[in-house]
C-alpha cells in the first residue's frame, strides 16, 4: 500500500525546502532528522492531528518557552560587541590588566539602555541611558555597568525598588509605559530632596540623545584604583563620545517614538554595517584622600559629581563597537552585567549605592537567566587567563540548572590531592595574583544612619542649571512644566516648585508661570545650598563636546519625479565627502526619473521617512514637482518639522513654493544647495524662539 504524505497532498509543491549538498538536514533537538517541516501528523489528510506527533510538541513546547523574564529595570535595549584599546598606560596607578600597555586591546560588549520602559518600549522616551560595558579582559571579566549621567537619584541602594516602582507605570492602571510623565513618579521625588540634582539632569537634552553614539557614559560611583605596592586611588570613570554630544527637541523625539520606534536601535546597526564605529574614549578623574576631603560634597555620595573644571579628565583609553551581535536573544538579552564583575586592580569604595548594586545584580540574573550557571552562557563567559587554558573559569562548583559544562575527575574540592598537574580539578589559589581587596580601615557601630556630608542635595542641582546654555536652561524649564502639568494632584506639583525654589528661584518662577501656579515657600533645606562655580563642561549646547559635523550624521534629500540629476549627484558626492550619509527620500521608492532622463531608487519612502529621521534636510524638486508636492501634507510637513526642529534646510529655487507652504522663515540655516553642506553641520538654537514658547 502507498503511504500518503503531507508531499502527496495540497501543499502545492512549493512549501517543502529540501536538504541537498548545501543544505544539511533539519533536525529536533535531540537530532532526530525531521521529514517534513510544514505540517502536523494527522489521522488522514484530512483527520484530526495526533498527540503522538513529538516533533510538532518539541517545537511548540520550545517557542512557548521562547521569552524569559525582561530586565525589571533597563529592559529595553541595544548592543554591540568592539573592542576596548588603553591608550595610554596606567600602571603606575592600577595593576588592571586591560591598563597596562598603550595599544593593547581588550574585547567589549557594550549595552545601551532605556530604564523604565518594558522590552518592546520605545528606543526615545524621556529616560536615563543605561550604558554598560563588559570587559574580556586576561585577568575576568569587568562589567563596568553605567549610566549616561554622571550622577543618580537616590543615596542608598535601599531606596530602589520604591524609585522604580515609582517611575514605572502604575500600579493599577498599567500606564504610562516609558514615561516619567505621572503622578506616582513625582509625588516619589518631591518626596526626595536627593533627588533634584539628578531631576536637572533628566529634565535637560541627556535624557533625550539623539543617538547611542552620540551620549557620554559616566561609571557614576567612586572606584578605587589599586597599584603594585597595594595603594589605592580614587576613580571616576567618564565615556566621552567621539561623534560629539548631541540631542533631539521634546517635539522631534515624540514624532521619532511614533515614525521609528527603534530608531536608535537601527542607528546602532546601520552605523556599524555602514563603518561608521561608535567610538568613545574613555577618561578618569584620579583623586586621593586628601582631595576628596577638600570637596564640599562627599565622594561616597553618588548624587554628586566633581566638576571637570576642579579636577580634569585624563583619557586613557578608546572603545570602538565594530560588529553588531549575530543574535539578539542569545547575546543582548542573555547578557548579565554585574557590577561586582571586578578585576585585579580596581575596587569598591563604600558609596552605599554602589554597596547595594553589588548584591542585586548577581541576585536578579537568577530569575531572570534562571541559573547559577548564567557565567556559562558565551555572552558572559571570561575570555581570559582561564579560557586560554580551555575552559573560561576553573574551580569546583558544580551542577546546577543548565549546567553545560562536563567537568571530569573527583576533584570537585579544593584542596584536594588528587588532581596532578593540569588534570581537571588543579586549580590553586594564587595569593600573589589572585584579587587583592584593598584593606581600608573600617570600624563604627552598627547603625541605619546617613552621614552629614551626604545632607547638601541642591548645591550641585543649582551648579547643573547655572552652568547650561541659556537654550538648555528653557529646555530644562519647559521639560519641567511638561512633566508637571501631567501630574493631576495638585500638591505634588506644589512641593516639586517648593523644592526647584531651592534650585533656582529663576527656574522655579519658570516652571511656576507655565503651570499658571502661584510659587508656594520654598521647602526647609538640611545643608546651605551653595553657589559652585558653573562647569561648562556640563553643557551640550554650545558646550565642549558639541561639534559641527557632518561625520556620522544623516541628509534627507526630498526628490520626485524630474529631480535634477546632476544637482542631486552633487549633493550627494558632497555629503559623502564630508562623512555624513546621504539618503533620498521620494513619493515613490522603486525608481524616481531624473531630470536627465536617467532613474534612481530612493532610499525611503516619504511617508515611511519623516525629516525628525535625520540630521538635515535637502529638498530638491522640479516646479511642477514642488507644485504637487504643495498639497501633500507629508512632504510640507517633512520642512515644516525641519524647520521647526531647528535643521538646516538646502533647497534648490523650484522647491521655494513648498518651502514657503511649510512657514520657513529665512535665517543662517536656511540656503541654497551651494551652502547646505556647511549649514548642515549644525543645529540653530537661535531660531528656537520664533518656534517655539518654551518656559
Ligand atoms: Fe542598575 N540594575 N541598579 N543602576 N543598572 C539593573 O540588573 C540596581 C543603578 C544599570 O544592560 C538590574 O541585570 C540597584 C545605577 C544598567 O543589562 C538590577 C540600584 C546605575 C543596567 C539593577 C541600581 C545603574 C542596570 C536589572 C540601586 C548607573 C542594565 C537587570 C543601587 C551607575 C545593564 C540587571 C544591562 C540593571 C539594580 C542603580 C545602571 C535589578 C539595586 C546607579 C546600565 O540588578
Amino acid at each position: 500500500m502507498t503511504e500518503l504524505t503531507s508531499r502527496d497532498a495540497g501543499n502545492g509543491g512549493e512549501t517543502h525546502q529540501t536538504a541537498d549538498a548545501d543544505h544539511p538536514v533539519l533536525t529536533t533537538n535531540h537530532g532526530t532528522p525531521i521529514s517534513d517541516n510544514q505540517n502536523q501528523l494527522k489521522a488522514g489528510p484530512r483527520g484530526p492531528v495526533l498527540l503522538e506527533d513529538e516533533i510538532f510538541r518539541e517545537k511548540i513546547n520550545h517557542f512557548d518557552h521562547e521569552r524569559i523574564p525582561e530586565r525589571i529595570v533597563h529592559a529595553r535595549g541595544s548592543a554591540a560587541h568592539g573592542y576596548f584599546e588603553c591608550t595610554e598606560s596606567l600602571a603606575d596607578v592600577t595593576i588592571a590588566d586591560l591598563f597596562q600597555r598603550k595599544g593593547q586591546r581588550t574585547e567589549v560588549f557594550t549595552r545601551f539602555s532605556t530604564v523604565a520602559g518594558g522590552a518592546g518600549s520605545i528606543d526615545t522616551p524621556r529616560d536615563v541611558r543605561g550604558f554598560a560595558v563588559k570587559f574580556y579582559t586576561r585577568e575576568g571579566n569587568w562589567d563596568l555597568v553605567g549610566n549616561n549621567i554622571p550622577v543618580f537619584f537616590i543615596q542608598d541602594a535601599i531606596k530602589f525598588p520604591d524609585l522604580i516602582h515609582a517611575a514605572k507605570m502604575e500600579a493599577d492602571r498599567g500606564y504610562p509605559q516609558a514615561a516619567t510623565a505621572h503622578d506616582t513618579f513625582w509625588d516619589f521625588i518631591s518626596l526626595m530632596p536627593e533627588s533634584t540634582h539628578m531631576i536637572m539632569w533628566a529634565m535637560s537634552d541627556r535624557t533625550l540623545p539623539r543617538t547611542f553614539a552620540n551620549m557620554e557614559g559616566f561609571g557614576v560611583h567612586t572606584f578605587r584604583f589599586i597599584n603594585k605596592e597595594g595603594k589605592s586611588t580614587f576613580v571616576k570613570f567618564h565615556w566621552k563620545p567621539k561623534a560629539g554630544l548631541a540631542s533631539t527637541i521634546w517635539d522631534e523625539t515624540v514624532k521619532i517614538a511614533g515614525a521609528d520606534p527603534d530608531f536608535q536601535r537601527r542607528d546602532l546597526f546601520e552605523r556599524i554595517e555602514r563603518g561608521d564605529y561608535p567610538t568613545w574614549e574613555l577618561g578618569v578623574q584620579l583623586f586621593d584622600e586628601a582631595f576628596a576631603n577638600s570637596q564640599p560634597y562627599d565622594v561616597l555620595d553618588a548624587t554628586k559629581i566633581i566638576p571637570e573644571e576642579v579636577l580634569p579628565v585624563r583619557i586613557v583609553g578608546k572603545m570602538v563597537l565594530d560588529r553588531y551581535p549575530d543574535n539578539y536573544f542569545a547575546e543582548t538579552e542573555q547578557a548579565a552585567f554585574v557590577p561586582s564583575h571586578i578585576v585585579p586592580g580596581i575596587g569598591f569604595t563604600n558609596d552605599p549605592l554602589l554597596q547595594g548594586r553589588l548584591f542585586s545584580y548577581t541576585d536578579t540574573q537568577l530569575s531572570r537567566l534562571g541559573s547559577v550557571n548564567f557565567h556559562q552562557l558565551p555572552i558572559n563567559a571570561a575570555k581570559g587567563r582561564a579560557a586560554a587554558a580551555g575552559c573560561p573559569f576553573m574551580n569546583q562548583q558544580r551542577d546546577g540548572h543548565m549546567q553545560m559544562a562536563v567537568p571530569k575527575g573527583r576533584a570537585n574540592y579544593e584542596p584536594n590531592s588528587l588532581a596532578k598537574a593540569g588534570e581537571p580539578g588543579g586549580a590553586r589559589e594564587d595569593a600573589a595574583k589572585g584579587y587583592k581587596t584593598f584593606p581600608s580601615d573600617e570600624e563604627g557601630q552598627k547603625l541605619r544612619i546617613r552621614p552629614e556630608s551626604f545632607a547638601d542635595h541642591y548645591s550641585q542641582a543649582r551648579l547643573f542649571f547655572r552652568s547650561m546654555d541659556p537654550a538648555e536652561q528653557a529646555h530644562i524649564a519647559s521639560a519641567l512644566v511638561f512633566e508637571l502639568s501631567k501630574v493631576s494632584l495638585e500638591h505634588i506639583r506644589l512641593q516639586m516648585l517648593a523644592n526647584l525654589r531651592n534650585v533656582d528661584e529663576d527656574l522655579a518662577a519658570r516652571v511656576a508661570d507655565g503651570l499658571a501656579m502661584d510659587l508656594p515657600p520654598a521647602s526647609p533645606t538640611a545643608a546651605p545650598v551653595l553657589d559652585m562655580a558653573p562647569s561648562p563642561a556640563l553643557r551640550i549646547i554650545r558646550g565642549p563636546l558639541e561639534r559641527h559635523t557632518l561625520e556620522g550624521r544623516s541628509v534627507g534629500i526630498l526628490i520626485a519625479d524630474g529631480t535634477d540629476a546632476a544637482e542631486l549627484n552633487a549633493l550627494k558626492k558632497a555629503i559623502q565627502a564630508e562623512g555624513g550619509h546621504a539618503m533620498t527620500i521620494a513619493p515613490k521608492v522603486g525608481k524616481v526619473p531624473l531630470s536627465d532622463g536617467s532613474a534612481v531608487a530612493a532610499d525611503a519612502q516619504l511617508f515611511g521617512q519623516p525629516s525628525v529621521t535625520v540630521d538635515a534636510c535637502a529638498v530638491i524638486l522640479s516646479e511642477k514637482a514642488a507644485a504637487k508636492l504643495v498639497k501633500e501634507a507629508a512632504a510640507v510637513q517633512w520642512v515644516m518639522d525641519a524647520f521647526g526642529h531647528l535643521k538646516a534646510i538646502g533647497a534648490s529655487a523650484a522647491a521655494k513654493p513648498l518651502l514657503d507652504k511649510a512657514g520657513v522663515e529665512a535665517d543662517e540655516g536656511v540656503t541654497d544647495l551651494s551652502g547646505f553642506v556647511e549649514a548642515a553641520k549644525k543645529r540653530y538654537w537661535d531660531r528656537e524662539p520664533k518656534v517655539r514658547t518654551l518656559a
